[in-house]
């Protein structure tokens, strides 16, 4: 069988841990408690280690995933955890101002792990944000000119879950492809 690591990143409350636990039908470690960060108060829990599963695909293989802290005190933990990482998913909740602006920086962080790390975008809380502005944001995903599927989520829907980790494992594959033939 095969497996591969993907880690899940994104803002406080963009639905990292929903996700992580939506999708795995089994166990799910999770390192939430009782939330004190000043700037997310509105939140009652939220990570403070990661959110760990096995997810087992319909196609026979298994996914490794690691959701992360999304408070920006733990950004130190990202790229120790994107450390031999085949995919990333990178949640925007799109209730946010400023959107694009935060979809750039995560881009920063992810660019230097090169094409080697498959990459999706998925944009939360859309039935909370009427002014949400997909296009803008699809244009802006993108590294090198190469552009990164960004699609909607409801975190809490497991279909969904499950589509946004097929998008990604056509993205791990394509890769591998083009490694494979030159
Ligand atoms: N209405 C709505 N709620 C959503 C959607 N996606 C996720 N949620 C909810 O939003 C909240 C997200 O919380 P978490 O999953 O803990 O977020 P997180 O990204 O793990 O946050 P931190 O661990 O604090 O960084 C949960 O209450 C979800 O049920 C969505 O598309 N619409
Ligand atoms: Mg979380």
């Amino acid at each position: 069988m095969r497996e591969h690591k993907v880690v899940v990143l994104g803002g406080m409350g963009s639905g990292k841990s929903t996700l992580v636990r939506s999708i795995a039908a089994g166990t799910v470690v999770d390192t939430d408690v009782a939330n004190s960060d000043r700037l997310g108060a509105y939140k009652a829990s939220t990570t403070v280690a990661l959110d760990y599963a096995d997810i087992d695909l319909p196609n026979g293989e298994r996914l490794r995933l690691y959701g992360t802290p999304g408070q920006q005190r733990f950004d130190f933990l990202w790229p120790i955890l994107l450390q031999g990482a085949r995919g990333a998913v990178l949640l925007l909740d799109g209730r946010r101002a400023g959107v694009a602006a935060e979809l750039d920086g995560y881009l920063q962080v992810l660019r230097p792990f090169g094409p080697a790390l498959a990459l999706v975008v998925a944009v939360t809380h859309l039935d909370q944000a009427p002014a949400a502005a997909m296009e803008q944001w699809a244009a802006h995903a993108q590294i090198d000119g190469q552009p990164l599927p960004l699609l909607p989520l409801d975190a809490r829907d497991r279909e969904q879950g499950l589509l946004l980790m097929d998008v990604l494992m056509s993205e791990i594959e394509a890769y591998a492809l083009v490694t494979a033939h030159g």
